[in-house]
């Protein structure tokens, strides 16, 4: 990853404004600011209050914009302050394989709290930042982890119980890359220096509260318990009218979809004035990492909480050419607000630029994609429910999000299918922590279409490919998709779970959230069945070092698995009985693992402490 570097743009002048494209380029106004690197094993993050202007040089004419307002961002501790971030946070550099260290402190105004989450990375879930890891207003919180996951877009934000809303319209938002130069094939194929050919793109819906004594009207700070998020202007990176100068090379674009409610149906084009002929944009990752190959598409579907990464090749303009990215007209059930057919942003194009490694061509290979290994080992339904407006909620499968109420137990380390079935009449973006799925299956309507159909694995429109941790499910749709949930089981609590929900956020704030366990095989099924379908091994001594005994008669064979609290298993035998077996264990890792008997349908299971 190179250093940021700072794009210096010049100040249009006035003698050029015959050209039309600079015309174009001159009604976007505000310079999109690349928020800064912050790379390193110990990440040291102040949360705080800031003054941000989302329109510093007057792009927007029917309101006055252009002030300081309130606002909430993210800094690394020691940041200077003319490279601070006012609004939303800088962007992450997760390496994968690393073990990670933060000391996140809460100073915001007005004794707020709040919460860190890593959407879309596998974690333990004590380390989550969700609803349960608050942290109170004056205090920090202090995660470790282990970057398992593979090379992909991510974001970081807050997840305050009923307050999400809230915090990320004022600014609590960021970017996370998990990347791996040493072992990712396509590091070196794709453009990769950050600010010069790898741009974060954080596209975000906004509406401001007003002050109408002023003509146009102004501005004002937001004030506790409004939520304007769903407002008619759109920011890029924190401002509305954006514009970033790209080099005629291939770019790469990393677009968030960081907004509270709006989807985003995204596309290119050169002309201000019409919403068609669309530049090509070439679809390469998705939010769970690489797709099988560089995906050509015209527009895209961007739902409340998505990342997607394309290619965009600027060596076809000229220098000073324009294209503007776009929203395009998203379905009545899944929209929020009127910016369709809006352009959102513009790239000029400026030959004075160059990448330190540029790229000039699209590859045409990325990853083999197939499903993930393994059986589907328990398949589960939800439904989503409910209806907007006073006095209803949404919710999923007619219960509201209860702290303390553990909706799912999941088994470490299986496979599972999840079916959610969409009851209502809205869309919903359905997001689940943890894990990055696989669509299987998807019946209804689809993106922008009207047309009801079934779509299955492998035969996969853009939308649903990919690993993904969050899918939108039209009204009367059902998203099948498979996951697997590996590695860090907890006991059965619920402040050590993860969620899934709408990623709309003002209904996961109304209760369209449950919670869910991962846990370890003795507590799995200790949880579902009851005692006479599992039974306890005796087992002694009790810890034990060398050697332990299985106190025990039965008759049958089975497989008796010792494995650890990740659910690598460290032994595997046949037995045509198990009575009064010794086992050696002077070969093994110490620590607790777990020693399981099965035998047909019967289950028996202990944990053994091995020192
Ligand atoms: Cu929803």
């Amino acid at each position: 990853m190179n250093k940021l570097i700072t794009i210096k743009v010049g100040i249009l002048l006035l003698a050029v404004l015959a050209l039309p494209q600079i015309i174009n380029a001159q009604i976007f106004k505000n310079e999109i600011p690349i928020p800064y690197l912050v790379t390193g094993s110990f990440m040291e993050i102040e949360i705080s209050g800031n003054q941000h202007n989302f329109d510093p040089n007057g792009f927007v004419t029917d309101i006055n914009l252009n002030v300081d307002l309130d606002a909430y961002c993210y800094n690394k501790q020691g940041q200077p302050v003319d490279n601070q971030m006012s609004y939303l946070g800088p962007t992450l550099v997760f390496p994968k394989g690393e073990e990670l260290e933060f000391e996140i402190s809460n100073n915001l105004p007005d004794g707020a709290n709040t919460t860190v989450h890593w959407h879309g990375l596998n974690i333990p879930g004590l380390m989550d930042g969700g609803p349960h890891q608050v942290i109170f207003n004056g205090s920090s919180w202090s995660p470790f982890f282990n970057v398992i996951d593979e090379v992909q877009t991510c974001w970081y934000h807050t997840h305050l119980m009923d307050l999400t809303t809230d915090q990320v319209i004022r600014g609590l938002a960021g970017m996370i890359i998990v990347e791996d130069p040493a072992n990712d094939p396509l590091y070196s194929l794709l453009p990769k220096n950050y600010g010069e050919n790898d741009f974060p793109i954080v596209i975000q819906e906004k509406g401001f509260v007003l002050d109408s004594t002023t003509t146009p009207p102004t501005a004002v700070a937001i004030k506790a318990g409004e939520k304007p998020g769903n407002g008619p202007y759109t920011l890029i990176n924190g401002v509305v009218g954006g514009y970033l100068k790209v080099p005629a090379e291939v770019v790469r674009l990393r677009v968030l979809n960081g907004s509270p409610r709006k989807m985003f149906q995204i596309g290119l084009n050169t002309d201000l004035n019409t919403n068609n002929n669309f530049e090509k944009m070439w679809m390469v990752a998705t939010g769970g990492g690489y797709i099988d190959v560089p995906r050509e598409t015209d527009s895209t579907l961007m739902s409340v909480g998505d990342r997607r990464e394309f290619l965009v090749d600027f060596t076809q303009f000229a220098d000073g050419d324009t294209v503007y990215m776009r929203k395009l007209t998203v379905p009545a059930d899944a929209n929020y607000g009127s910016t369709n057919g809006k352009a959102l942003m513009a790239f000029i194009v400026d030959f004075s630029l160059s990448s330190s490694d540029p790229i000039t061509s699209i590859p045409s290979q990325l990853v083999d994609y197939t499903l993930s290994e393994g059986s589907v080992f328990k398949t589960r339904e939800k439904d989503l429910m409910g209806s907007g407006g006073s006095g209803n909620v949404w919710t999923i499968d007619g219960t509201p999000m209860d702290m303390n109420v553990i909706n799912d137990t999941v088994l470490v380390n299986t496979k599972e299918k999840w079916v959610i079935n969409n009851l209502t009449n809205k869309s919903h973006p359905f997001h689940i922590h943890k894990v990055q799925f696989q669509v299987v299956e998807y019946t209804g309507k689809l993106g922008m279409g009207d047309t009801v159909a079934t779509y299955t694995f492998p035969d996969l429109p853009d939308e649903l490919v990919g690993y993904k941790d969050v899918q939108l499910i039209r009204p009367g749709a059902i998203l099948t998709f498979e996951a697997r949930f590996d590695s860090f089981p907890g006991p059965p609590v619920a402040h050590m779970g993860y969620m899934y929900h709408c990623h709309i956020l003002t209904h996961e704030d109304t209760s369209m959230m449950h919670q869910f366990v991962v846990v370890d095989s003795s507590d799995f099924y200790t949880s579902l069945f009851s005692n006479n379908e599992l039974e306890i091994l005796n087992i002694y001594p009790n810890p034990a070092r060398n050697e332990f005994t299985i106190n025990a008669e039965i008759e049958e064979a089975g497989i008796l698995r010792i494995y650890d609290l990740t659910g690598k298993t460290l032994r595997q035998q046949t037995f045509n009985s198990l009575k009064n077996k010794t086992i050696s264990v002077a070969d093994l890792p110490r620590g607790i693992v777990i020693v399981e008997y099965v035998s047909g349908s019967k289950h028996f299971i202990s944990k053994v402490n091995l020192n």
